[in-house]
């Protein structure tokens, strides 16, 4: 930066100067009168005035003063939304303001909670719970989170189904249309047979839609297992018989919309006659919450043992999880992350819900 002193009797003498040298667009930084110096001949005048200047700014400066504005602009809008979510978490949190009041670090917890998606009154419960709305001294905010997180661990269950050795594990795979069934049943195909070197066999009853079977009978391909279609018990029978051996057999079923109550009664009759059959609803974090409830409701009469979410991936608002494991209770197996076969999904533990949940 050039910056340059012009000196002249009058301040329209000076900004002269200095646009005869810097050009028309010259920036003038500061003007000052000045008193002239003890012993200045009388002819000279007994004031004058100094301007400061520089040359008009390049188009890099400009730049780089430009993505300085932004960057402040950016914070100062990041500071306002974080001010209005308060201010919003606030107005709705009723009775929590006290709590608020005596332990502010609480509206932060809250603020997470809330954003990832879990319901109002269960992260009052949490933060409850985990003693947020305590005068609590000088807690740090990591412990604060720390202590509601995990309240939220508490109410996660989880189980695998697959992981005891005792005989044959016979599963059906249960849920709404096109949630992911067939996909997890793939995933879980390959985890099993490829990883675990069980040996696994896929059944599908998916009499509905003859496309399903022709998905699931590519993957078995690939897969190198066996995978039969039963459209009936007589056939339900036959393709177990074919694979005792077996260590595990995943059965797909039919993409019932879950109000088709009738179609569900059918299906208990065809897997319930073959017990030990577990049955395992699959669940979309997508579905809107009310939904989801009816779904586990419904397809409460297959007596399912555990939940599988699918499509994780493409929500940010995951707690839903949470608010269906408080509706009704039941522990999560799986947990389905995207698309790909096999390896998007993991198996459910407590403390890999809680990173998807809060990062
Ligand atoms: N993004 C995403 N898509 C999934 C996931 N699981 C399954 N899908 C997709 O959901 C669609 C329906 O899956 P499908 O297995 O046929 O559902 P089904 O009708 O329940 O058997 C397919 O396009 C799958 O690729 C997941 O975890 N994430
Ligand atoms: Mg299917």
């Amino acid at each position: 930066m050039q910056v340059r002193k012009y000196k002249a009797n009058t301040i329209h003498g000076a900004v002269n100067l200095a646009k005869q040298e810097l050009g028309p667009k010259a920036l003038i930084l500061s003007t000052r009168k000045m008193r002239a110096r003890k012993g200045t001949p009388p002819y000279k005048a007994r004031e004058f005035f100094e301007i400061t200047a520089m040359p008009p700014s390049s188009s890099t400066e400009q730049a780089l003063m430009n993505e300085r504005d932004h960057g402040f602009l950016d914070s100062v809008k990041s500071e306002l939304m974080s001010i209005k979510e308060m201010i919003f978490l606030l107005s709705r949190s009723g009775r929590l303001e006290e709590g608020f009041r005596l332990n502010p670090g609480a509206i932060e917890v809250y603020g997470r909670l809330i954003r990832t998606g879990i319901a109002e009154p269960y992260a009052q419960l949490f933060l409850e719970k985990g003693g947020a709305l305590k005068q609590n001294g000088e807690l740090p905010s990591k412990d604060l989170h720390e202590r509601v997180f995990k309240e939220v661990m508490k109410v996660i269950d989880v189980t695998d189904p697959f992981s005891h050795d005792r005989g044959q594990v016979i599963s059906a795979i249960i849920g709404p249309t096109g949630v992911g069934k067939t996909t997890t049943i793939a995933k879980l195909a390959a985890n099993l047979s490829l990883k675990q070197k069980k040996s696994v066999g896929l059944i599908s009853i998916d009499n509905y839609r003859i496309a399903a079977v022709d998905q699931l009978k590519i993957y078995a391909g690939i897969l190198g297992i066996p995978c039969f279609a039963a459209l009936n018990g007589a056939e339900l029978e036959f393709a177990l018989s074919r694979m005792k051996e077996k260590d595990v057999i995943l059965m797909d079923t039919a993409g019932h919309g879950h109000y088709d109550v009738e179609r569900i009664e059918g299906l208990r009759e065809l897997i319930g006659g073959y017990l030990p059959v577990s049955t395992h609803l699959v669940l979309s974090a997508v579905t809107n919450e009310l939904e989801m409830e009816r779904a586990a409701q419904n397809f409460g009469r297959l007596d399912f043992s555990s939940y599988i979410f699918t499509k994780t991936d493409e929500t940010q608002a995951r707690g839903v999880i949470i608010n269906q494991l408080l509706k009704l209770r039941m522990p999560i197996s799986f947990i389905t992350t995207g698309q790909r076969v096999p390896e998007d999904m993991f198996k459910a533990t407590k403390t890999g819900i809680l990173r998807l949940l809060f990062g």
